[in-house]
């Protein structure tokens, strides 16, 4: 209280003994003692009313203490009167964990053509790693999302499966390009809409900001097949890729040998690159220690199943032939746990953070579109009502 009162002159010499008691590094309460003590002393002597202005300018009478480390915090806890730390920054550390701990999503879309196998792996997937009870479904006839969560301590990952039809068999490539574009732009535009609704009010942003709600797709797992890599997986991929970030798969690795597979690979990277495709890099600075044994990735070698088998002691997830059992998640068989574990624990957040840029992208052209039919539509009422005068 007694600070409040003080003139103008004597708070900038308060500051300045301030500054200097920061070298000290004693406790508050010390400095507060010498403090007054310094101002009685002084307040009796008239040349201390007179010369105020130098007198900060003088070099400060600095009592040194030397307190031991533990008396001086216990000081410091008696004077906030609670303990240390505080309830409050407790209370902000608490905050603070439960926003860096907020659900990840991540929507995971499967694409390709009819019968490759995008259901099976979205089961087992749900089987396996998400624990979620299997679904057993013929052809797919229309898009459908699924989703399971993987809980650790404080940490959920939400990871949402949307199956779509394949093309082919109902749609032709033109007709599935539309559903798929018209789906992933739905998505984007529900997205927009509540990021929109929640400037409305603070109320709506107290609400809306908090669920983290992300309903855009952050990738598209496309399902490819051999012998030869076909033009309309080509033209799906160019379309698609604008849209969505895209890895794609070697589908039923079961039926190629292991350098067929790598001949694929190869070819279908060296089209990808004289056709500028745009899919997503997926570097990893891979610590999981596993390499694919068919060449390079992407493209992943995939086998799914949602058929066991024992194996030893084991029930594994497989494939039955007259001359083995393949294991779908044995790296020497397919690549479904380099996928896996390279989704999960490298691209994940890197597949968010560039989802944003593509939605950004999107948003700006259709702003761009209804801009131009605007303009045109302006273009036509002026000729139509000069017309009219005329
Ligand atoms: N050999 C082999 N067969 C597979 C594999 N994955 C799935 N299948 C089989 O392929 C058939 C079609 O599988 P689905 O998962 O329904 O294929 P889909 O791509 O979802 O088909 P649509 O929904 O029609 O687009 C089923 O009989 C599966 O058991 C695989 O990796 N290898
Ligand atoms: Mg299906």
């Amino acid at each position: 209280m007694q600070d409040f009162k003080r003139t103008k002159l004597e708070t900038s010499y308060n500051s300045q003994r301030t500054d200097d008691f920061s070298i000290i590094n004693g406790p508050t309460d010390t400095i507060k003692q010498s403090d007054k003590k310094f101002d009685e002393q002084a307040s009796e002597t008239s040349e201390y009313q007179e010369n105020k202005s130098s007198s900060f300018k003088q070099p400060l009478p600095i009592i040194q203490q030397n307190i031991e480390k533990s008396e001086y915090e216990s000081q410091i806890v008696e004077n906030l009167g609670d303990s240390y730390p505080g309830s409050e920054i407790k209370a902000l550390i608490e905050q603070k964990k439960q926003r860096d701990h907020k659900p990840i999503q991540l929507n995971i879309m499967v694409v390709g053509q009819s019968g490759l196998g995008k259901s099976t792996f979205i089961d087992v997937l749900l089987k396996k790693k998400l624990g979620t009870s299997q679904i057993i479904r013929d052809s797919t006839l229309q898009i459908q999302a699924i989703q399971g969560s993987i809980n650790v301590n404080d940490f959920t990952l939400n990871i949402k499966f949307i199956d779509t039809p394949g093309f082919r068999h109902q749609y032709s490539l033109r007709q599935w390009l539309k559903l798929l574009s018209r789906y992933i732009k739905t998505q984007f535009n529900c997205y927009q809409q509540r990021q929109n609704l929640q400037y409305e009010s603070k109320e709506k942003f107290q609400q809306l900001s908090q669920q983290d709600l992300d309903e855009r797709v952050h990738v598209c797992f496309y399902f490819f097949s051999g012998p030869r890599i076909q033009t309309e997986d080509l033209q799906a991929l160019k379309k698609i890729s604008a849209l969505v970030n895209v890895i794609p798969i070697l589908a039923k690795g079961d039926s190629y040998t292991k350098n067929e597979i790598i001949q694929l690979k190869q070819q279908f990277n060296d089209l990808i690159n004289e056709y500028h495709i745009d899919l997503f890099k997926c570097q990893c600075n891979n610590n999981l220690n596993e390499k694919s044994q068919f060449g390079s990735t992407p493209p992943f070698v995939i086998i799914s199943s949602i058929e066991q088998f024992q194996i030893g002691n084991h029930l594994v997830y497989g494939r039955k032939f007259p001359w083995g059992i393949c294991d779908i998640f044995n790296p020497q068989h397919s690549d479904l746990v380099i996928l896996y574990k390279s989704l999960i624990g490298h691209y994940c957040l890197e597949l968010i953070r560039l989802t944003d840029f593509l939605y950004n992208n999107q948003i700006q052209k259709q702003k761009q579109k209804l801009k131009m039919k605007q303009q045109n539509l302006n273009w036509l009422t002026n000729l139509l009502s000069q017309l009219f005068n005329l």
